[in-house]
């Protein structure tokens, strides 16, 4: 029996799989993991044990504490050059089901929804040929003149890369001029899977995974923080995620401006590979415990419950994720790939999962600063 990092008492690690128990000597030891242990842990048929390490790790950083925030997704066009095979979202300029919001529309749609305060817009979208950048600073300035306490998440590397682009402007000068206007951190999508093989195939016209790599430093560079992510559960293979993983954690160590890892469980439903099957339970769970045990430099390991449902997030809470997203109020991009999970979940539902994995509730703000609420207002302890 030791003491685990709550105080409570712990039962040594058990499992009959040996190819995990170097790993888990390392892991108790507080030493780095390899690409080798990376794939023992996809490996294993204990997912148990691999989630028992993951948990081990994440009550080391957070004991009890589960993060999730009050906030609102935005999404201001689903036209998109890109035609990735990944995505149900995004449409050709000119084809049937685009839209793109009137600048006063998404102002009005950042309002509509909850009458919970948010304390984050989200704001991902199409890359769309003909919207100039100031399309995009004006619809930033906008929310922040109408919502001035409300950080504002926007923009994936990949819409950073095209934006800058299409501006005639360096990423380091365009990243200035999304300060300017109000930007305050960059979400973490479109970095689906590194490896140009499996990059060619799901989403061939984005930026490459260098690119994102190096738009993500850029973006740390220029003092934001932001998110990563990692689409699995389509034709990459164990390799390829512990390679995304390890490019992610190399360059953590050079910047440390990543806030959170969040695994994407794959959507096929109306995508060019809808052929393919969902992720399975097993899948999810390990892929978040596989994330928190690799990933020893980043500080939280998200399970979005749009993606992988309120149950399942829930129990990943003991495997490893330390925050599970947030109210969300409109989610597009999912459903249109056949997400059954509710559009948005109120604060007291996201509350009451957390509290019945018996983890304690924290309202973050995106930079993670606790939030206290006295009925539809907020502060935020800095
Ligand atoms: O970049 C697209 C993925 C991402 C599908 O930073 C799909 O806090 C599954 O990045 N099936 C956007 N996934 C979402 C995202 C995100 C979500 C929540 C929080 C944060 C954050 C970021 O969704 C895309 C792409 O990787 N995606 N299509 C699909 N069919």
């Amino acid at each position: 029996m030791t003491e685990s990092p709550t105080g409570r008492p712990r039962h040594e690690f058990q499992t009959e799989d040996a190819a995990l128990w170097p790993i888990a000597e390392k892991v108790m030891a507080s030493q780095r993991l390899n690409m080798q242990d990376g794939l023992a842990l996809y490996r294993s048929a204990d997912v148990l044990a691999v989630g028992w390490l993951a948990n081990l790790v994440r009550e080391r950083l957070h004991g009890d504490l589960t993060y999730f925030n009050v906030n609102r997704h935005i999404n201001p066009t689903n036209v998109c050059v890109a035609s990735c095979r990944l995505c149900a979202f995004g449409r050709k300029k000119g084809t049937e089901g685009t839209y793109t919001m009137a600048l006063e529309e998404a102002w009005a749609s950042a309002a509509s929804g909850y009458t919970e305060a948010v304390t984050e817009f989200h704001i991902v979208g199409g890359l769309h040929p003909d919207l100039p950048f100031e399309y995009f600073l004006d619809l930033v300035k906008g929310l922040k003149e109408r919502f001035p306490q409300v950080h504002i998440k926007a923009f994936t590397m990949v819409e950073v890369a095209f934006l800058a682009k299409r501006a005639k402007l360096s990423i380091p000068v365009a990243l200035e001029r999304m300060k300017e206007a109000g930007v305050d951190s960059c979400p973490g999508g479109g970095a689906e899977i590194f490896v140009d093989r499996v990059r060619h195939i799901i989403c061939d016209h984005k930026i490459d995974g260098s690119e994102w790599l190096e738009t993500a430093k850029m973006v740390h560079q220029a003092g934001l923080r932001s998110n990563a992510t990692m689409l699995y559960g389509h034709i990459e293979n164990e390799e390829d995620r512990v390679d995304h993983i390890l490019k992610l954690r190399a360059v953590q160590d050079e910047t440390g401006g990543f806030q959170t890892f969040i695994p994407l469980a794959f959507h096929p439903e109306n995508t060019a590979l809808s052929h393919l099957p969902r992720t399975t339970g097993f899948d999810d769970l390990r892929q978040i415990a596989v994330g928190r045990l690799l990933l020893d430099n980043f500080a939280h390991i998200k399970s979005y419950w749009q993606m992988v449902t309120p149950k399942m997030a829930q129990i990943s809470l003991r495997f490893g994720a330390d925050d599970i997203d947030g109210t969300v109020v409109e989610e597009k991009i999912y459903h249109d790939a056949g997400a059954t999970t509710p559009q948005g979940m109120r604060r007291a539902d996201l509350e009451r999962l957390i509290r019945e994995a018996g983890r304690e509730p924290f309202e973050r703000d995106t930079l993670y600063h606790p939030v206290t609420r006295s009925e539809d207002s907020f502060t935020i302890a800095l």
